[in-house]
């Protein structure tokens, strides 16, 4: 790393002790910086790094809830409003026991670069809870997102933060805490949350943005080797909504997507998954991924070890940060990876990316892979502000446009700086510059 980062980086590490994915997070971008601040030393006199590793607001709350057996519940939310230099505050809301500080400050840190790098007017922030949905009934995840926003609701709005989903959070959870929101403040203020349902004012094509965006851009680095998805070999991690949906676009394109995983296990399925079985199992039903083996033939479910033992062609890993250690890396590498594509926000471990750059495999990290979730986001607020709403076929368009989009300006960028080929690179310093020119132009704030 560059020595003059490096001295910020140890100050910000310090002054942030414990939050190890933030750390992750903060180094893998500096380290991407330094030929930077080489062509702008305006960057340094101004503090920009300084200035954009601490949060513009932290906000943590107290969330008292009922279980359905009337005893009290107590959990603690968390909204990081990190970067407002592009637009309002934007990204999602995580629920799930490991959320503390330290995940909702790696999360939103990724989420400034990601929203700049879709080029829609949106800054980076993320919340969530160390509430865990598995388990609850409706009427108790309804009690706890009623809670919830009832402190949240006093920090955002469409022009101040918007949050949408994440991990444990999708339409049914949007759906309770726009209705609280409403309720509390007495307006229908449609683009204070993105992720709604299409009849009170979603988007088509949100719930699918994210996995597809990032297959479309696994697509565009494919092709600047010659290749495409089509006849290739593909493990998913996850089978929640962005590898569910990766799944699908992978497969449309005319790949065979042959294992997936949850938590507790993960199946292989040598004639490639079937997406609407795993809808069903998932999506309807909320089970488990053994059901989708118990239903199927010739589906083996595997409780020890990893997906990663699965040999592919193209990765997507599709789950959650640090999934995919080097060791696993490795493996794929040796038996014949090409690609992978991160749906996940940082779901390779540092090792595990020197392992696929070192081996020359198309690397797409999450911060522009997975951006067309957020990208849609941002057109449902563009749709909700000027009360329209628009056809699928326009709508997957425009995140078409934008994933190609997004992919350009990071290989364009890798070969500006001399590094042909480097996403990482390129999603690093291309987020960042656009960024940091923000924050020049409006002055210390
Ligand atoms: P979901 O809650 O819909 O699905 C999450 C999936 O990942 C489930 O299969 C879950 O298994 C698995 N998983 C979660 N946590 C862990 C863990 N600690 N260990 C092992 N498996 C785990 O979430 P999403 O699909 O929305 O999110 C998946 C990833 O994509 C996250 O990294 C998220 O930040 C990222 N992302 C999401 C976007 C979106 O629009 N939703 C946008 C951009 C990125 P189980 O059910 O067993 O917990
Ligand atoms: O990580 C992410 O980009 C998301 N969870 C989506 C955020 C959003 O505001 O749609």
């Amino acid at each position: 790393m560059d020595a003059r980062l490096e001295a910020i980086r140890d100050t910000v590490l310090a002054r942030n002790p414990g939050e190890a994915e933030f750390h992750q997070a903060v180094v893998e971008v500096f380290e991407s910086l330094g030929p930077v601040h080489d062509r702008h030393p305006e960057f340094l006199e101004a503090a920009i790094l300084e200035r954009l590793c601490e949060p513009e607001r932290q906000i943590i709350f107290r969330v008292p809830w009922t279980d359905d057996q009337g005893r009290v519940q107590i959990n603690r939310g968390f909204r990081v409003e990190f970067n407002s230099a592009l637009g309002p505050y934007k990204g999602g809301l995580r629920f799930h026991p490991s959320v503390y500080l330290g995940i909702v400050k790696f999360l939103g840190f990724e989420q400034i670069f990601k929203n700049a790098l879709t080029g829609m007017p949106i800054g980076g922030g993320k919340g969530g809870s160390d509430f865990d949905p598995r388990g609850r009934s409706d009427a108790e995840v309804m009690r706890f997102c009623q809670s919830f926003m009832t402190e949240l609701y006093r920090h955002i709005g469409e022009y101040t933060d918007v949050p949408a989903g994440d991990i444990g959070v999708g339409g049914r959870e949007i759906g309770y805490l726009f209705g609280q929101y409403k309720r509390i403040t007495n307006r229908y203020e449609s683009g204070v949350l993105t992720g709604k349902g299409i009849s009170w004012g979603g988007s088509l094509v949100r719930p699918e943005a994210t996995g597809f965006g990032t297959v479309i851009f696994t697509e565009e680095m494919l092709k600047t080797r010659g290749t495409s998805f089509d006849g290739q070999r593909v493990v998913v991690s996850g089978s929640g909504n962005v590898a569910i949906n990766a799944v699908a676009k992978a497969q449309s394109l005319g790949a065979t997507v042959v294992a997936c995983s949850d938590s507790s296990g993960y199946v292989v399925d040598e004639a490639g998954i079937d997406v609407g079985l795993l809808r069903q199992v998932k999506e309807v039903e909320r089970g488990r991924l053994k059901d989708y083996a118990l239903r199927r033939s010739g589906v083996a479910y595997v409780e020890a070890g990893s997906v990663w033992d699965v040999d592919a062609t193209v990765a997507l890993p599709c789950a959650t940060q640090n999934e995919l250690d080097g060791d696993a890396a490795a493996r794929l590498v040796r038996n014949g990876l090409i690609a992978i594509g991160e749906g996940a926000n940082m779901p390779s471990t540092r090792e595990a990316v020197a392992v696929f750059q070192e081996a020359g495999v198309l690397f797409g990290p999450g911060k522009a892979a997975n951006a067309g979730g957020v990208a849609t986001s941002a057109l449902e607020m563009q749709q909700n502000a000027s009360r329209d709403s628009w056809s699928f076929e326009h709508t997957e368009q425009r995140l078409t446009d934008i994933m190609v989009g997004i992919h350009h300006r990071c290989a364009s960028t890798a070969d500006e700086y001399g590094e042909p080929g480097n996403y990482v690179l390129g999603a690093n310093i291309g987020g960042f510059v656009k960024v940091a020119d923000a924050m020049l132009a409006q002055g210390l704030i």
